[in-house]
């Protein structure tokens, strides 16, 4: 929803600045330039502070495979409606016709821009009972932290479904969560089973969401953090933060409601009313970045990325840049950026001002070169074995601890992999 209003906007504010560029075209950029807003990974002083991207809909517009829809040869199907449960049914048949924009239910009417006000229903063929299955599978493109899982049915809700997760681009896939009528004889899961410390990673089976009414506009909503313990604290837990992580996202409708008629006398009138039809498939989560990245952009061949800060790199922020190895890689709290940090002292000792240095090299200390904008640094590219600094050049300081001398010549086992220049001023 949010994505779907976001682009909307972005369409008008593109149209509004591309006709207010044709009459001030150097006013608008001066404008643009004066609002940059400021980085959200660093905060007014410049320090690192934990990022993540927006919450979004990470399934509006994307494409969901689906193993059967209606129309392929046109076809029967009919709505069954009543005003409450008990009341007389009455059908209406309509032909579903995947040839005819009229006329059919495409998948790509669960991902489009759902308008409540006039539903487009992907729908399936009819009567696919148990144990036969319909299978929605769902690619994110890459790992997302999910939140909920939501379907808007436009037939009745499914007797029983299943949600399951993929975090390696669909090879393998765990559950996420049961909804049964039965949940045992289905599914071989208690109902409502509770949900302690010791199995927060496990889905469970529920009852609920499962009632054949509404029979139409039904809702099924699956919070991924709902009851689980550690959900307070997610910061520190790992096992939940495994939980939300998803690549895709796959539902299997295992069973259909009934009437208990599609064995009578009429029964090809009620067959037709059976199927699986919902209007809208959501997944609701961030892009996942660890706390390093504040938003998530196409890379050169066309792949979602994090776009990292806080000297980290990789698809999800997940390890330290090149030369920014002195402490572990780490997620970043809510208290802690964790940024993988560089030791100007280890490996880069040498302090070149940029513009001379082709001609005629200015050797500096770090401390003279650290406010000079064309500084650059020489490192060596040294892989350290281990690494100290000798006890006799400790220093006193000046509230009587004893600190290593920094300015010490560090001793390490180490071999040499040549020398780069780096800029002391760029990010790379
Ligand atoms: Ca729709």
């Amino acid at each position: 929803m949010t994505r779907a209003v976001d682009v909307v906007l972005t369409a008008l504010l593109a149209a509004s600045l591309s006709c207010r560029c044709a009459l001030a075209g150097y006013g608008i950029s001066l404008f643009a330039a004066q609002t940059s807003p400021p980085d959200p990974c660093y905060d007014e002083h410049g320090n690192p502070r934990r990022c993540i991207p927006d919450f979004v809909n990470s399934a509006f517009g994307k494409e969901v495979k689906v193993s059967s829809t209606c129309g392929k040869t046109p076809s029967r199907y009919c709505v069954v409606t009543s005003a409450e449960k008990g009341d007389e049914r009455t059908r209406n048949c309509h032909t579903c016709d995947a040839s005819d924009p009229r006329k059919y239910h495409p998948p790509a009417y669960l991902t489009d821009l759902n308008n409540p006000h006039n539903l487009t229903c992907w729908q399936s063929e009819n009567f696919i009972q148990y144990p036969q299955n319909v299978t929605l599978t769902l690619s994110l493109e890459k790992k997302f932290e999910v939140t909920y899982v939501s379907l808007q049915f436009c037939s009745p809700r499914p007797e029983s479904m299943v949600i399951y997760k993929s975090m390696d681009y669909g090879k393998t896939w765990v559950p996420f969560q049961f909804y049964s009528t039965q949940c045992r004889k289905m599914y071989n899961k208690p109902n409502r089973a509770a949900i302690t410390k010791q199995n927060e990673q496990e889905a469970v089976c529920t009852d609920s969401h499962t009632d054949m009414y509404p029979l139409t506009g039904g809702l099924i909503a699956f919070s991924t953090l709902d009851g689980r313990p550690s959900a307070h604290d997610f910061d520190n837990s790992p096992v939940l933060q495994d939980w939300v992580t998803a690549t895709d996202i796959k539902v299997i409708f295992s069973r259909l409601h009934t009437f208990g008629d599609e064995n009578e006398d009429d029964s090809e009138l009620a067959r037709d009313s059976y199927f699986y039809a919902v209007s809208d498939l959501q997944v609701g989560g961030r892009c996942k970045c660890n706390g390093h990245a504040s938003r998530c952009v196409k890379d050169r061949d066309g792949s979602l990325v994090c776009e990292c800060k806080h000297n980290t790199a990789g698809p999800e922020c997940d390890r330290c840049k090149p030369f920014h190895y002195d402490r572990p890689w780490q997620r970043a709290t809510a208290r802690e950026a964790n940024e993988c940090p560089t030791n100007l002292n280890k490996n880069c000792n040498i302090f070149v001002l940029k513009k001379f240095s082709t001609f005629f090299p200015l050797f500096f200390s770090k401390h003279q070169i650290a406010s000079q904008p064309h500084a650059t640094r020489k490192c060596n590219l040294t892989v350290h074995l281990a690494c100290w600094r000798p006890r006799w050049s400790s220093e006193t300081t000046s509230n009587g601890t004893t600190e290593p001398n920094m300015q010490s010549q560090e001793r390490c086992f180490s071999f040499k992999r040549g020398i780069q220049n780096q800029s002391l001023h760029s990010d790379d």
